[in-house]
């Protein structure tokens, strides 16, 4: 019989026992999240066949108007995983508060507190630019069968159980970790199935792109200048190139595979950058530091913030470890930039 890839859900009864925590809860979290994954991706294919395009008329908590899709994708993600009875608790970009999931069961026993971007990117979505999936899952800190409190959101990224994305671009693919290394999976529309295309992840320890919105040049701190104008300069593998797509999940897919920095540091216009702690940069994080590469806010590993809020932010400096560490080197130059 001609070999072909594990499915997804092959792959995840393969893998059942690595999960510390299995009682086969993971595996129905991660199946939650690919049905959830199915009817998004159906609907982001579509955007531009029905009136599903343009604002929802309304803006959500960090102020951005809501895209019809933003509202389709939160509505999917929150319902499938309340339908699957593994999470107590769910923090989405798209909701002012998170979202407590008490079951009437006397017997409420889940254990888990998932935190997502339903589709960061969607400013893109009218212009059909890919956009993603960013999710991030905790075990609960507080009595399992009492309702989820802040402090089970508020947890640094250290205690992550498991994190990864969906891209909806040129294919779509889900990508994800349990702690145990990185793997993609491409979902083949035709008979709706992912498989494992990807195997085993890794950045690249070094790289030629970087990635940053240099429109902001003038609003950056002078090390993120400095280390621009490094990555311009004609010397040893440099000018490097740079690519700036404005969709994290697609600048960061991209720079994993082919090796690459990604960064949106803070600025004079945003004093703690503008990615979200809980849900962007912790769930990138993780994979990235599963895949041999690095995250920190410039300073610090990312995943060693102690959150004070649920949408909190923080600058976000990611990809291959030479590139941080290098971009890195230059803002430990000036203490204050
Ligand atoms: P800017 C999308 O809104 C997002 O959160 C990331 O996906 C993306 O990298 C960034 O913001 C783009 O922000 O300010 O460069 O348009």
């Amino acid at each position: 019989m001609e070999q072909r890839n594990k499915t997804l859900g092959e792959f995840l009864i393969e893998h059942q026992t690595a999960f510390k925590y299995s009682t086969g809860e993971l595996s129905k979290l991660i199946n939650a999240l690919r049905l959830a994954a199915k009817v998004v991706n159906h609907e982001v294919n579509k955007a531009g066949l029905v009136d599903i395009l343009g604002a929802a008329g309304e803006t959500n908590i960090q102020g951005e108007d809501q895209q019809k899709l933003d509202v389709l994708a939160n509505e999917k993600f929150i319902q499938t995983l309340k339908n699957r009875e593994i999470v107590c608790g769910i923090g989405s970009e798209e909701e002012d508060d998170f979202i407590s999931i008490n079951s009437q069961d006397e017997q409420h026993q889940n254990k888990y507190v998932v935190l997502i971007d339903p589709l960061d990117g969607s400013s893109n979505i009218d212009v059909n630019v890919p956009v993603g999936t960013i999710f991030s899952i905790y075990r609960r800190v507080t009595p399992i069968g009492t309702p989820v409190t802040l402090e089970d959101f508020l947890q640094p990224g250290i205690n992550q159980v498991a994190a990864g994305y969906i891209v909806y671009g040129t294919s779509t693919m889900l990508v994800y970790t349990t702690g145990h290394g990185v793997n993609g999976f491409t979902l083949n529309p035709a008979i709706g199935t992912f498989y494992l295309s990807h195997p085993k992840m890794q950045f690249p320890e070094t790289g030629n792109i970087y990635s940053i919105n240099e429109g902001n040049y003038v609003h950056f701190p002078q090390g993120v200048k400095d280390y621009i104008k490094y990555c311009q300069e004609e010397e040893d593998d440099r000018p490097y190139t740079s690519r700036y797509i404005g969709s994290l999940v697609s600048d960061f897919h991209r720079n994993m595979i082919k090796g690459g920095i990604y960064i949106y540091p803070r600025s004079s216009k945003a004093r703690k950058g503008k990615l979200r702690l809980l849900y962007e940069c912790n769930p990138m994080a993780f994979l990235a530091e599963q895949a041999n590469g690095l995250a920190s806010d410039g300073y610090r590993r990312i995943m060693e913030i102690q959150p004070t809020e649920l949408h909190e932010r923080a600058p976000f400096f990611c990809g291959s470890r030479k590139m941080v560490e290098k971009a890195e080197s230059f803002m430990a130059q000036y203490t204050d930039s």
